[in-house]
């Protein structure tokens, strides 16, 4: 019996007449399907969920709204349209045309970029696999599953790839991405943060906010590579991680506003009281957020890494908006200077070239970005009447990557001794408490339009639609 691709996996790369990856993609969907049914979000295979799905790259085909339940959901694939003339925008081959295959030379270093990519994806969706159970509301319900099956695609998109440029290493590759898994002693997913547990919403929502963050960071860069399918690819899954960080901003923003209201309500910003009413206090809200922008700061790698330097040179990843926002796209002989720790409780100037500082330039990049939701929360606290600020610890505080790395530091970044760091961390990250406290705030809130204690509503519904909608309707 013929399949249609178009139906079964929408796209635009011609599956239809590609045998070959046809053949691939048929062998490994049904081990995807299985790793959905066991890693996926657990228990809800037949609720139906409001979700979108993308099934053409313009406006109207990748906001495709509808009800469906999730192990039926259109995992798709889609590049970005090409943009006609590309060339090279950054290292030694700069304006040379890009590639539409991978060189042999730098095949190992794409596959380990696109395999770490890949590895993310399924990896946050084992994190968030219990999630559904403790919903605030279904609203919150249906974000959480819209970023899992979209986590899903975004998997889908990396094994594309791997399946249709890499061959054998590729298809084995893309086995090895369902083999590994969060947290699993003996095959842990690639990067730190994605063995971290996301066992309550606060972490979901920092998460979103912070790692999602990462995310974006790290496509824009790949966005910007010289092998034209994966700069495309990549660019096609930033229009989906938007709502990912949307859903962490607005989240988070929620969170404020609930707990401003209780601390109104009972007029004191007393933390037992507010933790009496069911809300977040903002000391806790700060721990959360240390723990998961340090985690995500990981993210991008040592300060100095002769990787970044190589992958910049040869044209493999560059900075996000490379042609945008900077004039100097070669960088071959430019320095820039790093604080780094001199071994001594202290830190010392180093000069390194630019290139090998590239993982840095992002950090910074990503550090400004996650400025920009925190200043707005300050806002409304400071509108509400109360002194306290949020803020980002330093870039070197609880760094477990990089030059930083199990270097003791304050919040600002100030060097400590190992015992002053072990006495604060309680008061600088969640406490065991804390975890206790925010778990025992998790209850299933799943009345169309209701809210749990922690979190106000959200200014508007998904895609025009009210608030109170039955955006999960459960069997
Ligand atoms: N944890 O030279 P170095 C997302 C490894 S998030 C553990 O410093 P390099 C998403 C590194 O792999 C975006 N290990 O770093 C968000 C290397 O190992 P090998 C994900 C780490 O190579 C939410 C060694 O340390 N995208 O999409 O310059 C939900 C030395 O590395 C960590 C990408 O990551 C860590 N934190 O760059 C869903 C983009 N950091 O190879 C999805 C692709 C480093 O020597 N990846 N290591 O064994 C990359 O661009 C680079 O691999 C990195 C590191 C930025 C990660």
């Amino acid at each position: 019996m013929s399949i249609d691709y178009g139906e079964k996996i929408p796209n635009n790369i011609n599956l239809a007449n590609d045998k070959t990856l046809q053949r691939a993609l048929e062998h490994w969907q049904p081990h995807f399907l299985d790793w959905w049914r066991e890693m996926g979000p657990s228990d809800f295979a037949s609720a139906d969920v409001y979700l979108r799905t993308a099934i053409g790259v313009d406006a109207q085909g990748w906001a495709n709204y509808g009800t469906v339940k999730m192990p039926d959901y259109r995992w798709g694939i889609f590049l970005a349209d090409p943009f006609p003339d590309r060339s090279i925008g950054f290292g030694d081959s700069f304006g040379q045309p890009v590639w539409q295959q991978v060189p042999g030379e730098f095949r190992s270093q794409f596959r380990r970029l696109i395999v770490t990519q890949g590895d993310t994806e399924p990896a946050s969706v084992e994190q968030q696999h219990l999630l559904g159970h403790t919903c605030p509301s279904l609203y919150d319900l249906r974000n959480l599953f819209q970023i899992n099956v979209e986590e899903g695609r975004h998997l889908w998109a990396m094994v594309y790839l791997l399946h249709a440029y890499f061959g054998r290493d590729g298809r084995e590759e893309a086995e090895e991405l369902l083999a590994r898994h969060s947290g699993d002693v003996d095959k842990p997913r690639i990067l730190g943060t994605f063995n971290e547990p996301i066992e309550d919403w606060l972490s979901f929502l920092c998460f979103t906010y912070f790692t999602d963050r990462d995310g974006k960071f790290q496509l824009k860069s790949l966005a910007e590579s010289s092998f034209d399918p994966l700069a495309r690819t990549c660019r096609f899954m930033l229009t989906e991680e938007a709502h990912h960080m949307f859903v962490g901003e607005t989240g988070l923003g929620r969170v404020v506003r609930r707990t401003l209201e209780v601390m109104k309500e009972i007029g004191t910003d007393d933390v037992e009281a507010i933790r009496r009413q069911g809300a977040v206090d903002l000391p806790l809200l700060q721990r959360y957020l240390n723990f998961w922008f340090s985690s995500s700061l990981d993210l991008f790698g040592s300060e100095v890494s002769s990787n970044a330097a190589s992958s910049f040179a040869n044209g493999i990843k560059g900075r996000p908006d490379e042609t945008t926002q900077y004039q100097d796209h070669i960088c071959a002989d430019v320095t820039c200077e790093l604080d780094v720790p001199d071994g001594h409780g202290g830190l010392k100037k180093e000069v390194v070239g630019m290139r090998n500082a590239m993982n840095e330039v992002l950090r910074e990049a990503y550090v400004k970005d996650c400025e920009i939701g925190l200043k707005r929360w300050n806002m409304q606290i400071k509108r509400s009447g109360y002194a306290f600020e949020l803020k980002l610890p330093s870039s070197r505080f609880r760094r477990a990557i990089g030059a930083w790395a199990n270097v003791p530091t304050d919040l600002e970044g100030k060097p400590i001794s190992h015992e002053e760091f072990e006495r604060h961390l309680p008061g600088w990250s969640p406490s065991t408490a804390d975890k206790a406290f925010v778990k025992s705030l998790m209850q299933r809130v799943v009345q169309p339009g209701k809210m749990a204690a922690w979190i106000a509503p959200p200014d508007r519904g998904v895609n025009n639609l009210a608030v109170d909608y039955e955006y999960v309707r459960l069997p």
